[in-house]
């Protein structure tokens, strides 16, 4: 389903979730403006430009896989585009007003992914990811998914995780599961444009077309955001897979924190996450940023 960012906002939330916990995603059409796609295009090149002491273009040129994470001065300025335009409100109109921001990406990907999940969870965890790259002519790079497959306890996801077992806590990432064969799998695509974004169940069977001519690689650059669900707020269907139940979603939370890189080797959040008064709206989501224990206390 494709939404421009004016629907989105003036959908009904329950449509909206409802939407959304069936299907595991939504396209989101031109989510954030031109101008503002040509400025982060720049800024893009330049971070990537100073992180790896090489010029974009031989970075391009090598197509290898780049992930930036997080991107410190980059972490608030998305998070505030994502209020800005109406994408935070979306997530939490999805996952409720106890959803926690997880972490921020930058990656930048040239060959198609096979299909996979990007976490293995029983919890809802979401991703927003938004597309600064044109579309490759021959399809490239479309972002496909297996609809519903988000869901733990549908028999149609059990079969899928034929393909991508589920649960199994960081076993999750599977890539080149299906590879060159999108077809034997009942699937629906995304023609991305720059500027939109995909919402999106991180526990969805998706991958990225490899397109007809994969020995032309699509470069494609996306920012991602993840906000974890507070399983408490999600109904019982969500975590009735295998004996699973909110209070194992909610050790699982902590347990994936745990073994969480950005928070094992401290806070590598900007300052500004803490103090700036045009970053508050985030405050009552940043639990998540604290030690395990504090999570505890909040799930
Ligand atoms: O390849 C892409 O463009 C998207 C990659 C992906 O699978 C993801 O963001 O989770
Ligand atoms: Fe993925």
């Amino acid at each position: 389903m494709q939404y421009t960012v004016a629907e989105l906002n003036s959908t009904p939330q329950d449509n909206l979730r409802r939407f959304f916990m069936t299907f595991g995603f939504l396209h989101v059409k031109s989510a954030i403006p031109r101008g503002l796609i040509n400025t982060l295009n720049q800024d893009w090149e330049h971070i990537f430009s100073e992180v790896y002491q090489t010029p974009y273009n031989k970075i391009r040129q090598s197509t290898t896989t780049r992930v930036l994470y997080p991107v410190q001065r980059f972490v608030p300025q998305i998070v505030c585009i994502l209020k800005d335009y109406g994408l935070f409100d979306t997530v939490v109109k999805i996952l409720g007003p106890n959803c926690a921001f997880f972490n921020q990406d930058m990656s930048l990907f040239f060959q198609g992914s096979g299909w996979h999940r990007d976490v293995a969870t029983i919890m809802p965890q979401l991703k927003v990811a938004i597309y600064l790259n044109d579309r490759h002519p021959d399809g490239n790079g479309d972002f496909m998914f297996w609809p519903g497959t988000h869901m733990v306890g549908d028999i149609y996801s059990q079969y899928a995780g034929e393909y991508c077992p589920w649960p199994v806590l960081g076993a999750g990432i599977k890539a080149d599961l299906l590879p060159n064969n999108v077809g034997i799998v009942p699937h629906c695509s995304a023609m991305i444009s720059p500027g939109d974004a995909i919402i999106f169940d991180d526990r969805l069977v998706h991958c990225t077309a490899p397109g007809n001519a994969p020995s032309v690689p699509a470069e494609r650059r996306l920012f991602s955001t993840v906000f974890f669900a507070n399983p408490q707020d999600f109904p019982d269907s969500y975590f009735l897979a295998r004996g699973t139940s909110r209070d194992a979603a909610t050790a699982e939370v902590i347990a994936h924190m745990a073994e969480c890189e950005v928070l094992k080797n401290g806070p590598t959040y900007p300052a500004e996450f803490f103090t700036d008064p045009e970053l508050n709206f985030l405050q009552p989501h940043l639990a998540l940023l604290s030690p395990p224990a504090k999570i505890l206390g909040r799930l």
